[in-house]
């Protein structure tokens, strides 16, 4: 969710100051991503284990509409314990779905403490691989290998294709590396008053083709 927001303020689609504001009440960007609230947003996500399947249903819809859309799901290593997930992961391989590659975040670590304390999913790589998934295992600190590994998953035919990273949670920051850090915390409100609907996107620089795709009315999910 932080990289979503950050890649999200980066391409324009949200003011960057926002990304100060996050998690607090008064701001769009929650925790938990809002596609009612928050410009940019395809999916309410935050239950973990939604996004393969949201994901695959993307990928049949491209293809039943003949587009050559490619579409890309990450997931936490914790996520993995979802059941949600491996129901998606046998549809997609069942559907021979290629237009789909899913990168799973293998920090080992989880909002609580280590993934091996709490549901142990001791060969990740492997389990895709039963699944029938294409699996492709990259250091995800190596934007090269990341590069090579996405290039190579669009050449698979057929079949899905996941990339392992093998990532350090929190690296490059100066927050402790082997306990969860904070960041899965809230951080306390700037305010009380209700979170405000009234920011428009307008006077962005929108990519062309999803500015249209934001201009509803969100009050009438305020009065659901
Ligand atoms: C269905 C569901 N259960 C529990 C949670 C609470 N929760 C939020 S983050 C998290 C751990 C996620 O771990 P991981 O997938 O490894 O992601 P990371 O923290 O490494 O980014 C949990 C259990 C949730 N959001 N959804």
């Amino acid at each position: 969710m932080l990289i979503q927001y950050a890649a999200m303020a980066e391409m324009g689609v949200i003011p960057r100051e926002e990304l100060k504001k996050l998690k607090t009440l008064d701001s769009y960007l929650q925790g938990h991503p809002d596609m009612d609230r928050t410009p940019g947003i395809e999916a309410v996500t935050g239950s973990l284990g939604m996004g393969l399947s949201i994901g695959l249903g993307m990928a049949l819809g491209f293809r039943l509409d003949r587009r050559p859309n490619h579409v890309y799901v990450i997931m936490g290593d914790g996520e993995l314990s979802e059941g949600q997930i491996w129901e998606a992961a046998m549809a997609t391989a069942a559907f021979k779905i290629d237009n789909l590659t899913g990168i799973v975040d293998l920090n080992r670590i989880q909002a609580t403490g280590p993934t091996r304390e709490i549901l142990d999913n001791p060969d990740v790589a492997a389990k895709w691989k039963a699944f029938g998934w294409e699996v492709l295992s990259v250091n995800g600190h190596d934007v090269a290998q990341i590069l090579a590994a996405l290039d190579k998953a669009r050449q698979v035919v057929g079949r899905p294709t996941v990339i392992v990273a093998e990532t350090v949670k929190g690296k490059g920051f100066s927050l402790p590396k082997t306990t969860p850090p904070s960041i899965t915390a809230c951080s306390p409100p700037t305010s009380i008053a209700r979170p405000s609907p009234s920011w428009r996107p307008d006077g962005l620089n929108w990519p062309t083709d999803t500015k249209g795709r934001f201009d509803r009315d969100d009050t009438a999910s305020e009065h659901a």
